[in-house]
C-alpha cells in the first residue's frame, strides 16, 4: 500500500503462452507417465478419490513387452475371451481397411478409420452388460462390433441405401442402434457427454441396474459440455464411466491445446472429486479390467469414474484429412505403446494355442466375411448408385407427427 516499488509489478508486458507440441513435431518424445506392465495398485472398488489420485500420473498396464500378462490388473478371461477380443479388434480394422478402400473406389463418400484404437471400445463393450448404454464419439465403431451389431447395417448406413436403418439421413459413420446399447451419434463435439450422465442419472432414479458409458476424444474435452458432464456426475454419483480417449490429435491439433500446462486428462477427475485413472489403451486386457473395475463400480452404487485411455491416432483423422502436412513421418513406429492387436497376439502365442498360421486363417476369414457383407449392402443401392431411400420419408421423424407445413413441403415433393 502507497509502496511505489511494488515487487510484483510486471517489468515489460504480459506475453501469452502458446502450448508448445510436447510430441508431434519431434516423434522421438516420449509419452509422458508411462508405469511398466504390472507396476500399479490395484485399488478397492469404494476406495477414497483421494487415495487413487496418483494414478492419474501413472497408466494400468498389464501386459509386457514379452506378451506376458502382469501384475494385480490382469483381467479374469479365458483363452476364449482374449481370442474373442481379438477377433473384435481384427474385425474392426478389416472393416476400417474395406472402407477405406471403398471411398478411394468412390463407393461412399466419407469415412473415419479407428486403427490403433480398436482395444479400446472392443473391451469396454464385453465388460458391459447388455441393456448399459454407450454414448459414443464416431471413432467407436468397436462398440458396435464387439456387440455383434451387424456388419451389413453398418455398411447400408455407410452407403445411405434402401436398406439403411437411418433412412439416408445421416454423414456415413454416425450410427445409431438403441437395441444395441449405441446412443446416436452427433456431429456436434461433446454433446454426448452430459447427455450419458443425465441417462445414468435416469437409471439411479428408477432404480434400475443399468449404467452409461460416456466417450470423448481428448480435443473435445474442452468443450464446456465435458465439464458440465463432471460436474452433474460428481453431484449426482451417476452410474456412468467417463471415457476419454486421448489419441493424442484433434484432427492437427497436438493433445497439449487441450490439456492445460502440466495435466493429465485424467487430472480433471480429482478436481471434481471422480476417481480418475489412466490406462493403456493398446494393452487389452488392461483396457478390460479397467473397465470392468469402472462397470463394478458405477453398479454398485459408488459413482463415476473418469478413464483416460492413452493411445494414437495411426490413421488420418478422415477421408478429408492429410496428416502429412502436420504430423511427423513413423510416428506411430516410436509411439511406446505399439499396437493393440499386435500385442494381443503376442499374449496369446506366449500364452496358449496361437501362431502365425492361424493369426493368417482368421485374418483371412474375416477379410472374406467383410467383403460379403459389402457385397449385400451394395446390392442395396447407395448414395452414389442413386438408388436411394424416397425423398417423401425426408420429412418424416423431424416431429413425432408431420406438421402442417411439412405435410406441404413433403406434396410438393411429390414422391
Ligand atoms: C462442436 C464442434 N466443434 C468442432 C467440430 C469439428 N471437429 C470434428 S472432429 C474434431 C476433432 C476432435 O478431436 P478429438 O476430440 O481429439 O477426437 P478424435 O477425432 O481424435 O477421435 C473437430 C474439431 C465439430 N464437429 N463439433
Amino acid at each position: 500500500m502507497g509502496n511505489s516499488s511494488d515487487a510484483h509489478a510486471p517489468s515489460s508486458g504480459l506475453s501469452l503462452r502458446i502450448p508448445q507440441p510436447a510430441r508431434g513435431h519431434q516423434p522421438a518424445d516420449q509419452v509422458r507417465y508411462v508405469s511398466k506392465a504390472g507396476e500399479m495398485k490395484k485399488p478397492d472398488l469404494d476406495e477414497k478419490v483421494e487415495r487413487v489420485a496418483l494414478m492419474r500420473k501413472q497408466m494400468v498396464r498389464v501386459l509386457d513387452d514379452d506378451g506376458r500378462a502382469v501384475g494385480e490388473w490382469v483381467p479374469d478371461l479365458s483363452f476364449d475371451d482374449k481370442l474373442t477380443g481379438l477377433r473384435d479388434m481384427m474385425t474392426v480394422r478389416a472393416f476400417d481397411a474395406r472402407m477405406l478402400r471403398a471411398h478411394r473406389q468412390g463407393k461412399i463418400s466419407f469415412y473415419m478409420q479407428a486403427l490403433g484404437e480398436e482395444a479400446i471400445a472392443c473391451s469396454q463393450k464385453r465388460a458391459l452388460r447388455p441393456g448399459d448404454m454407450h454414448f459414443p464419439t464416431y471413432r467407436q465403431q468397436g462398440l458396435l462390433i464387439a456387440g455383434g451389431y451387424p456388419i451389413v447395417q453398418m455398411m447400408n448406413q455407410i452407403l445411405s441405401n434402401e436398406h439403411d436403418p437411418l433412412k439416408g439421413r445421416q454423414l456415413p459413420v454416425l450410427y445409431s442402434a438403441k437395441s444395441h446399447g449405441f446412443f446416436s451419434i452427433s456431429g456436434n463435439l461433446a454433446t454426448q457427454f452430459p447427455q450419458a450422465v443425465g441417462w445414468a442419472m435416469a437409471s439411479a432414479m428408477r432404480g434400475d441396474t443399468a449404467i452409461a458409458s460416456a466417450w470423448i476424444g481428448e480435443g473435445s474435452s474442452a468443450e464446456n459440455d465435458f465439464h458440465a458432464a463432471l460436474v452433474m456426475a460428481s453431484t449426482y454419483q451417476a452410474p456412468v464411466i467417463l471415457n476419454i480417449v486421448n489419441n493424442h490429435w484433434a484432427i492437427s491439433t497436438p493433445e497439449d491445446f487441450a490439456r492445460g500446462a502440466s495435466a493429465t486428462f485424467a487430472d480433471r477427475g480429482y478436481g471434481f472429486s471422480i476417481p480418475a485413472i489412466r490406462v493403456d489403451g493398446n494393452d487389452y486386457l488392461a483396457a478390460y479390467a479397467a473397465s470392468q473395475w469402472a462397470e463394478q463400480r458405477a453398479r454398485s452404487n459408488l459413482g463415476p469414474t473418469l478413464l483416460e485411455w492413452i493411445t494414437l491416432r495411426r490413421g488420418a483423422h478422415s477421408t478429408s484429412d492429410d496428416p502429412s502436412v502436420y504430423r511427423p513421418d513413423h510416428e506411430s513406429e516410436q509411439f511406446p505403446l505399439g499396437d493393440p492387436i499386435d500385442r494381443l497376439k503376442q499374449h496369446l502365442v506366449v500364452d496358449g494355442d496361437w501362431d502365425d498360421e492361424r493369426h493368417a486363417a482368421l485374418e483371412q476369414e474375416i477379410a472374406a466375411e467383410i467383403d460379403a457383407a459389402l457385397a449385400e449392402a451394395d446390392s442395396h443401392g447407395s448414395v452414389k448408385s442413386g438408388v436411394v431411400p424416397s425423398a417423401s420419408t425426408m420429412f418424416d421423424d423431424v416431429y413425432a407427427e408431420l406438421p402442417r407445413h411439412l405435410r406441404e413441403q413433403r406434396d410438393q415433393v411429390g414422391e
